[in-house]
């Protein structure tokens, strides 16, 4: 690998772009950060699908290439970086921390769009510093004007997430929850994945940079119900001067409790949504109609969830049947089984 920093196109409001930066940090790959949309990112490759984050990487024939999906792109710099690995070793944790980041960058990230674009506190001020990001020196009634637009166009879209009057109630309560469970297991665990981070911990942390700090909805429930998942998200900015060790990982038999709880969540009401989404799709119905947590809950089918469904069962099926034995033993009872059977 040259020293050449990699660059990295993000933003600070993008859970994603967050979750990739502070990993980069933590595993101390040289980058630079460039905004989006600002004069440096004018001149840099442009990706196939207008995503944030981009990540800029060199094809096998040197040629730079904007790369993005924060999943596939933490197992490519395990691929480019040995050093400081956020995939845990054994492959039924690897399993688990997957699980749980595929759980925080698919359904956690339904609370976070819906308390931005659901709430008007929430949307008045993504309204008002979004812009600014992107172009820091717009005139002012440009500012406003770009707030207004953006904002009509994602309150459009809180469909496509599944957020609307019918599943409020299940993504505040799973929301509430998760608070109630992350707070529970880092009393006993500095990280998710452990006395380490995994791309769960990444994961999580992006998400809940918006609904932890800037969103002012879901921030006051936070610092009410769950202060030690304040601070976490705080510390998760810059990790570069953790030192971890080899055996630092969650051991397969030695789940701790609060991380079975953070299963059982998962099987809660993101293995439902997924089974129910995969279902419509297979049917190319318009709608997903399905019951979560025990109440109705409505929205439009999402491809890419239903080609997560599907990574995740060839990522059981590449387990040797000890580790997957080991896995499900694991996972029976916590709801996430049912993707399996
Ligand atoms: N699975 C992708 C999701 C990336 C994503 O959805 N990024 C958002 C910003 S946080 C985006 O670019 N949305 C497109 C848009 O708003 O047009 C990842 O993990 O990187």
């Amino acid at each position: 690998m040259t020293d050449e920093p990699l660059h990295m196109v993000g933003a600070p409001g993008s859970p994603y772009s967050r979750k990739l930066r502070a990993a980069l940090r933590y595993r101390r790959i040289p980058h630079v950060w460039i905004t989006s949309g600002s004069p440096e990112s004018r001149d840099l490759p442009r990706p196939r699908v207008e995503l944030l984050p981009q990540l800029i990487l060199a094809r096998d024939d040197g040629t730079p290439e904007a790369r993005t999906d924060t999943t596939p792109l933490l197992r490519e710099l395990e691929r480019r970086y040995q050093e400081r690995s956020i995939v845990p070793r054994d492959p039924v944790i690897a399993f688990l921390d997957a699980l749980v980041e595929d759980y925080a960058d698919e359904w956690v990230t339904k609370c976070m769009f819906h308390y931005r674009w659901a709430y008007p506190a929430d949307t008045n001020k993504a309204a008002r510093i979004l812009p600014r990001w992107f172009r820091p020196n717009a005139p002012e009634e440009t500012a406003v004007a770009m707030g207004t637009q953006f904002a009509e166009r994602q309150i459009e879209r809180l469909w496509v997430v599944g957020s609307n009057e019918t599943t409020r109630p299940v993504i505040e309560a799973s929301y509430r929850r998760l608070l109630r469970i992350l707070d529970a297991h880092l009393t006993t665990s500095r990280f998710v994945m452990g006395a380490r981070p995994g791309t769960s911990d990444f994961a999580l942390y992006g998400q809940l940079t918006q609904l932890t700090t800037f969103d002012p909805t879901p921030a006051a429930i936070a610092l009410a119900d769950a202060p030690r998942v304040v601070a976490f998200v705080d510390l998760g900015e810059e990790l570069s001067g953790v030192a971890p060790a080899d055996d630092d990982w969650l051991q397969r038999d030695d789940i701790p409790e609060t991380f079975r709880a953070l299963l059982r969540e998962i099987g809660r009401v993101y293995a439902p949504f997924l089974l129910a989404n995969a279902e419509a799709l297979a049917r190319s119905a318009t709608r997903v109609e399905c019951e979560i947590d025990g109440q109705p809950w409505t929205q439009k089918p999402f491809p890419y969830q239903g080609k997560c469904l599907a990574w995740l069962r060839e990522g059981r099926a590449a387990l040797t049947p000890v580790d997957r034995n080991a896995l499900d033993a694991i996972l029976t009872g916590t709801g996430c089984d049912a993707l399996f059977s």
